[in-house]
């Protein structure tokens, strides 16, 4: 049976790689094989994709080549670790996913969705996630969090306030028009408490598998 493929979506700082693990263990300790893995990245190539893509020297780059080279890696991570896993049955949990660049593309750069949409029918074939979890909270929240774990700023982080705003903007949007597949969680609140959330989502999810 082909295993189901989870994403973690959010803005800077949320949590998305704190709570990665916290997903992972309640997983594998439901019996599931785990694959996790990443965007842009996940691959050989892919990560040395993402090393162009979050390049703080990298100034010129236009938003159609960004939108290229983020399909470009997804292309390859999906032949290469995607698709493979869910065909052996194993489950895949994924930090960032075509949602992300809905959100960063889309919203934050202002591409138009249709394009994205080329996009995604072309290297995706209709694979989608079955379940995707928001974490959201203010920016100011994500914004604190992230600043104080410290770090020179990558190509995004370097964004101003109005760019991060329309990406939480289209995460919400993405989660209003699919709320069967994409599931907000208050990440604001205390990690116990986001946990909590989190855990609530995954069991009613793994009842239906
Ligand atoms: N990108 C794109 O543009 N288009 C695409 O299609 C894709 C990606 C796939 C790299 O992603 C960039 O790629 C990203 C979008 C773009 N750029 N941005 N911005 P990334 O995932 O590597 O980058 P990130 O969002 O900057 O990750 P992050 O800053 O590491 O955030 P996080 O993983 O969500 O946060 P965290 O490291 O788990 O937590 C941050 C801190 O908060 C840490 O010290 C935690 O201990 C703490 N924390 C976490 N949760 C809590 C709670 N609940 N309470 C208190 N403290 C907490």
């Amino acid at each position: 049976m082909r295993g189901c493929f989870i994403t973690l979506e959010g803005g800077e700082g949320v949590g998305k790689s704190t709570n990665l693990d916290f997903v992972r263990a309640h997983l594998t300790a439901a019996g599931k094989t785990v694959r996790v893995s990443r965007e842009p990245g996940g691959t050989a190539l892919g990560e040395r994709i993402r090393g162009l893509l979050l390049d703080r020297h990298e100034t010129g780059m236009t938003a159609d080549t960004e939108l290229l080279l983020m399909f470009a890696a997804r292309a390859q991570h999906l032949s290469e670790v995607i698709r493979p896993a869910l065909e052996r049955g194993e489950w895949v949990l994924c930090d960032r996913f075509t949602d992300a660049t809905y959100a960063y593309q889309g919203g934050g750069r202002g591409l138009p969705a249709e394009r994205i949409a080329i996009l995604e029918q072309w290297t995706q074939d209709g694979l989608r996630p079955d379940l995707t979890l928001l974490l959201d909270a203010p920016l100011d929240v994500g914004h604190g969090r992230a600043g104080a774990r410290g770090g020179e700023a990558d190509r995004f982080e370097r964004e101003e306030r109005a760019f991060f705003e329309r990406v939480r903007a289209r995460y919400l949007q993405t989660a209003r028009e699919e709320p069967a597949r994409c599931r907000v969680i208050d990440a604001a609140r205390p990690l116990a408490e986001v946990q909590a959330q989190l855990r609530e989502i995954l069991d009613a999810f793994l009842r239906n598998r």
